[in-house]
């Protein structure tokens, strides 16, 4: 067992439990170990061993009063994992499921994602268990003024700038900002997803969604192929789901299914613009379920994911390890080609190793869902130049960004005359991470 084969399996055992994480690391350090290998540089400086740990974790009560004015105590996280490249940034999740282990993946993740964006960004990640769902606007407001009551603490403009995930959106950035401008009185970019009436930039609630639309396209035209006429699946019926499904009809592919955590939708013929604003006010607005839409050619399936059905893309972007071994054997004979991952690690390891054993083109969501992280470092950048951009110039830049991000997986993750996307975005991010470590000396 080589040096960096036993410090993975001392790291597993001290952070026993944290399956999640171990994967991400697994997944990162199959490519990246024998990149490393002949390179003494990298060695020497013991990078990997240091990649191993997060900067530092924190962890808080949050507690507040709900609507019967009984007092809810929720766990408050914040992982730093790495700010070599920059200060840390990553989005903030609320969802009853998390624990440190899902912050400390997603983490890990968002390090080498924000170095492969080019942006002077390190990665970090945090959230709580609190559940936005069923809860009411005053509820929502208090919890986000008491998270931050905390939070406000250990992030700054130059120092942390936490942004959006699963369960924050519009609203609770917006509760969140207000409560750190209250506390602290400076109004300045401290985070990154606010209405751009107040320091935000457009196309950021838009970015990821669009962002992995044009990473398809680059990898289709990689392969002398187009999006035009392509049928896609897609999980998940949040944020990242609907801006996918928007830029995917835009550009003239048609959008078969689309999912939430009780059940999935589908359109033989594919959702039209129109229905997908009907579903957008559904899940955005009036924050109902799936089931509750009537709209003529769609139909629900109650309990199912959306991999049984046929079509030539997969988009999982509802949450991690969604799609499983059988999901796999799914994708594989619903004809697709391309597994492109919006959500963050939405394939088990197992079906990773499925799929790519079939030779199906895999887009890992480290380069194919970093537009949002993109146009989060956009609104950094404006709001440090106290301007605000207009749309179609975020938009270029974001284009421009996805098509840097492939050539980068291009560079590195070229076998043959194929490109192995994951090997190519795990290596071309360490490359980024490990050099500005490597000079910084011994910290
Ligand atoms: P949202 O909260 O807007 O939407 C999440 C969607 O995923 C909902 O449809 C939700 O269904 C579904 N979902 C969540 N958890 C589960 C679960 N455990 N099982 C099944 N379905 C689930 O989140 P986003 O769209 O922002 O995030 C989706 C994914 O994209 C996440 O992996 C996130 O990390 C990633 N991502 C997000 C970015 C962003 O800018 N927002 C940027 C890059 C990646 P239901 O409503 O029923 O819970
Ligand atoms: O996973 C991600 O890249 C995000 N949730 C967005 C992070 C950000 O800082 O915009």
């Amino acid at each position: 067992m080589s040096d960096h084969e036993d410090q993975i399996k001392r790291i597993k055992s001290q952070t026993q439990g944290q399956d999640q994480f171990h994967q991400a690391v697994d997944d990162v350090m199959e490519h990246v170990l024998p990149f490393v290998g002949d390179k003494q540089e990298y060695m020497d400086e013991k990078i990997v061993e240091r990649l191993l740990t997060p900067d530092r974790v924190i962890e808080f009560r949050v507690t507040w009063r709900d609507d019967n004015k009984e007092i809810q105590t929720n766990r408050g996280f914040r992982v730093q994992y790495n700010n070599a490249i920059g200060p840390y940034k990553g989005g903030l999740r609320f969802h009853p499921s998390v624990t440190l282990d899902t912050f400390k993946f997603l983490a890990f993740e968002q390090t080498f994602k924000n170095a492969l964006t080019g942006l002077p960004m390190g990665g970090g990640k945090g959230g709580s268990d609190f559940d936005p769902k069923g809860k009411s606007e005053a509820e929502v407001m208090r919890f986000c003024q008491a998270f931050m009551m905390e939070l406000h603490k250990y992030i700054g403009p130059d120092h942390d700038i936490p942004a959006g995930d699963i369960g924050v959106g519009n609203r609770e950035i917006g509760y969140l900002f207000g409560a750190y401008k209250q506390i602290t009185g400076v109004h300045h970019g401290v985070l990154t997803g606010k209405n751009p009436a107040f320091g935000g930039s457009c196309i950021r609630k838009e970015a990821t969604g669009y962002g992995c639309v044009y990473f398809l396209k680059d990898i289709l035209e990689a392969h002398d192929d187009k999006l035009e006429g392509k049928r896609c699946a897609i999980s998940g019926a949040g944020n990242v789901a609907l801006y996918t499904a928007e830029k995917l009809i835009e550009e003239g592919a048609s959008v078969i299914t689309l999912s939430d955590s009780k059940g999935y939708i589908c359109a033989k013929d594919g959702i039209s613009e129109e229905q997908l604003a009907v579903i957008r006010t559904l899940k955005e607005e009036k924050r109902g379920r799936l089931s509750d839409l009537n709209e003529k050619g769609i139909t629900y399936h109650d309990g199912k994911k959306p991999w049984q059905e046929e079509y030539d893309v997969a988009i999982p972007a509802a949450t991690q390890n969604e799609v499983e071994i059988e999901d796999a054997k799914n994708i594989q004979d619903a004809g697709a080609s391309v597994v492109c991952e919006a959500a963050n690690m939405p394939l088990t390891a197992e079906a990773t190793d499925f799929l790519r054993e079939k030779d199906m083109t895999i887009a890992p969501a480290k380069a194919a869902n970093a537009g949002g992280v993109v146009v989060s470092g956009l609104e950094r950048t404006q709001n440090a130049q106290r301007l605000s951009w207009g749309c179609r110039k975020v938009d270029e830049t974001l284009q421009r960004t996805m098509k840097d991000i492939h050539d980068i997986c291009a560079e590195y993750g070229k076998s043959g005359d194929q490109i192995d996307y994951i090997k190519g975005a795990n290596i071309g991010g360490f490359v980024s991470v490990a050099d500005a470590m490597k000079a910084y000396g011994v910290i």
